[in-house]
């Protein structure tokens, strides 16, 4: 390599070990490798060379382009780390810092509303089950019949656990692996809900990296479909205090379901104002099926013998659709304001019978 381009070598790499922050990094990036960078220049005027000099020329400009590409690159990621760990130094909270004393503590809505589902679903003669928050693939993904290529088993779906022999772990994308589980250690009939804390690597105005779950399940000799629209009619007239709320069932997939639905309840929505109701409008609120015969097998129930239905919805979406809580990312600000506004006093028992008492 020529001393002129030697020299130009270790200017650009002094610029680059230079550069402390990826603003600035990325400016020499673009006055060497940009349209009208330096060292594009100099790639440029190699068409000016007698066809001898040309190749030698070329081939040693490349040399210094994939070079100062690497150091680039390796700098990058230094940088970029170095801005995360500031990041995580400068955000740090203390968790253990006890709470400004309150007068009088508030129940956060999503416990009021789980709360409120346990009590309809208990009323039906349904338990709850619970189960890990750390799963593993088999009971999240394919004892659910989720197949390999399905898009929430990708990275940028789900939290994955680092990698170990046994196989990764995973924060659960759902709640049916408790269902699962109570399947495999249990025989029929089942009649259970599951609701609790699902992850999904997800966040913008309508949903959060956290969330909540609620799903059902009912195994039986003859469960059948009828049973599930049944119940589900059931739970929202409860749910929602109201005696006659139209309900349909729009044909719809899901990997651990055959047939699958899509609920809709009635609703109007006049002036933009949405209430719950006959109104002629409609409003998905959940998705269920009969449970898929894959399912019932991974779980060591002969799907010759038993059946059943499931179902899962959001708490937070139907918390907001109760309590008229507009933003979904409010719930978790841990804002005073917004728990003294919307929770719930420690006294508003959910009953189910004349609503729930308040
Ligand atoms: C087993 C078998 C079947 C649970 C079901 C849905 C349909 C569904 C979504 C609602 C909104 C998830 O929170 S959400 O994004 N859920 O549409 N869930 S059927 O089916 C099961 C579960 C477990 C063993």
């Amino acid at each position: 390599m020529h001393d002129d381009l030697k020299d130009l070598l270790s200017s650009l790499a002094e610029e680059v070990a230079a550069a402390d922050s990826v603003s600035a990094l990325e400016a020499v990036r673009v006055e060497t490798l940009g349209k009208k960078g330096r060292l594009t220049g100099l790639l440029k005027q190699l068409g000016a060379l007698p066809a001898e000099e040309r190749s030698e020329r070329g081939a040693a400009l490349n040399a210094v382009k994939q070079t100062l590409g690497e150091l680039l690159e390796a700098r990058a990621a230094t940088l970029r780390d170095a801005e995360i760990d500031a990041r995580l130094a400068r955000e740090r909270i203390d968790v253990t810092l006890p709470i400004r004393p309150e007068a009088e503590g508030r129940i956060h809505p999503i416990s009021q509303t789980m709360d409120e589902i346990v009590a309809i679903f208990g009323q039906m003669g349904f338990s709850v089950a619970e189960g890990p928050d750390i799963e593993d693939d088999f009971h999240n993904f394919t004892a659910l019949n989720i197949p390999p290529e399905h898009p929430a088993r990708q990275m940028h779906d789900t939290f994955y656990l680092p990698e170990r022999p046994e196989g990764r772990n995973l924060l659960r994308t759902h709640t049916s692996p408790v269902q699962i589980r109570t399947m495999s250690t249990r025989q029929p009939p089942i009649r259970i809900i599951a609701p609790g804390r699902t992850y999904r690597c997800d966040s913008d105005m309508t949903h959060t990296p956290m969330f909540h779950q609620v799903e059902a399940l009912v195994v039986d000799r003859s469960t059948h479909f009828g049973h599930l629209k049944g119940a589900i009619t059931e739970f929202v007239r409860a749910y929602f205090e109201l005696d006659d709320v139209p309900v349909r069932l729009r044909p719809s997939f899901f990997p651990f379901t055959e047939p699958s639905a899509e609920v809709d309840i009635g609703c109007s929505r006049k002036g933009g104002e949405l209430k719950i109701g006959s109104g002629g409008d409609w409003l998905e609120i959940m998705g269920c099926g009969m449970v898929h015969p894959n399912v019932l097998r991974a779980s060591g129930i002969d799907p010759d013998v038993y059946q059943g239905f499931a179902f899962g919805m959001g708490i937070e979406r139907i918390a907001m659709l109760k309590y008229g809580i507009p933003d979904l990312r409010t719930f978790y600000d841990s804002d005073l304001r917004w728990l003294r506004h919307y929770g719930f006093v420690p006294l508003d028992v959910p009953t189910t019978t004349g609503g729930l008492a308040r």
